[in-house]
């Protein structure tokens, strides 16, 4: 499956953009989804993170405005253009997909950026919805990138990242970590981002798994998750119990040396005692994952994904039927590592495979879907990709 790229529909979008409001829009910017190689769940516990983003985008058409108005419009959903005014936006008041957009513009000027008197914006995405690969992350960093352009804010990608957050977690709702924000605003191509979530500091770690002979396979099970459910706030809040418990500021805190400790002190609390083993285990992973990496090693890395999917399944609790018949399917069929991505309950899981078993495996993967009865899923190769950007 081959992805348009922002670049490619970045004149369409701006003719469809004219169309609507009548004016040029004044740029066009992409921000790209993401899968996460390994790290999950310990960005709420300021711990490591490995994203990249990949080839699909959200791709925005924006004009400012001076009249304190907010017009959003997107191809890909029914309904007309929304207009809002930027004095009634509010916490929690809307529910739709305009939270996201419109929760970007009350975060930056609840920071103070009051400069921005308003915006019509038009989007389109390649981003797929519901299948952990960051479409709202995508989202947002695509208006606060072309806002703080086209207002000259002079925020870094890392401040955009904490901005967005906060609007997902205060405007939508949602208490999702930093993680996808920061790679869908920061990543670059033919890199995974190791991402330390505590201060946001960032190495960009080489991942041509193609030059290798490798590739990393996508799977999207096409069971559809959501952040804003309870499933994702009960773990966090596990996780921060679990921190307040051990006297640690984040469970990033507990050092792996000293797992076994803690786990003693948790006593018989046996659900805090697998969340918080999950959360300093996956830490490990993404310190010998990035080892390996930097070592060259690369074919290594595929048993650490595979330790950590038994993590995400067996401790926190957050696979699903689909993306466990992927991983054994996978690695049955000679997958050098499987995995689930994102933050579970369904969502794509992500297979290393020699780039010459791509087809068996993609094979079996489908067989044994249609054999569950299961709907079928989408598999696509994952290429590091860039970054945030301007494309017009
Ligand atoms: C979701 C969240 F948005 C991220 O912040 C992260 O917690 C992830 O789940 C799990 O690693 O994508």
């Amino acid at each position: 499956m081959s992805v348009a790229g922002a670049e490619a529909v970045a004149a369409t979008v701006a003719e469809r953009f004219e169309e609507l409001y009548g004016t040029e829009p004044e740029g066009v910017w992409a921000a790209p989804g993401r899968v996460n190689l390994i790290g999950e769940h310990t960005d709420y516990n300021d711990g490591f993170v490995m994203p990249f983003a990949l080839p699909h985008t959200t791709v925005a058409a924006v004009a400012r405005r001076t009249d304190g108005v907010l017009r959003l419009h997107s191809a890909d959903i029914e309904g007309g253009v929304v207009e809002l005014r930027l004095d009634d936006l509010a916490p929690e008041s809307d529910r739709g997909w305009t939270a996201y957009p419109a929760g970007v513009v009350w975060a930056l000027r609840d920071a103070g950026h009051t400069v921005i008197t308003g915006a019509d914006v038009h989007l389109t995405s390649t981003v797929p919805t519901g299948a952990g690969l960051s479409s709202s992350a995508a989202l947002e960093v695509v208006v606060a990138l072309a806002l703080n352009d086209l207002y000259e804010l002079g925020l870094k990608g890392w401040q955009l990242a904490r901005l967005c957050q906060r609007a997902e977690n205060v405007y939508v709702g949602a208490p999702t970590g930093i993680m996808d924000q920061t790679a869908s605003a920061c990543c670059e191509a033919g890199h995974a981002l190791f991402l330390d979530t505590r201060d946001l500091s960032q190495k960009q770690i080489p991942f041509d798994l193609a030059a290798e002979g490798m590739r990393l396979l996508v799977v999207d099970t096409q069971v559809k998750h959501a952040h804003s459910d309870g499933e994702y706030g009960k773990r966090r809040a596990g996780c921060e119990k679990g921190a307040a418990l051990l006297d640690v500021d984040a469970l990033r805190d507990v050092p792996y040396a000293e797992l076994d400790t803690a786990l003693e002190r948790l006593g018989d609390e046996e659900e805090l005692r697998r969340l918080v083993r999950h959360v300093v285990t996956e830490n490990e992973r993404v310190e010998r994952v990035v080892s390996l990496l930097e070592s060259g090693d690369t074919r290594a890395i595929g048993p650490v994904l595979v330790e950590g999917h038994a993590s995400l399944r067996d401790d926190f609790r957050i696979s699903c039927p689909e993306l466990d018949l992927v991983v054994d399917t996978a690695l049955a069929a000679g997958a050098l590592g499987a995995r689930m991505t994102g933050g579970g309950f369904g969502g794509s899981a992500i297979v290393l495979v020699d780039a010459a078993d791509t087809d068996t495996i993609t094979k079996a993967v489908e067989e044994a879907f249609a054999t569950a009865g299961f709907t079928a899923p989408r598999v696509f190769t994952g290429v590091p990709s860039a970054g945030a950007r301007r494309v017009s």
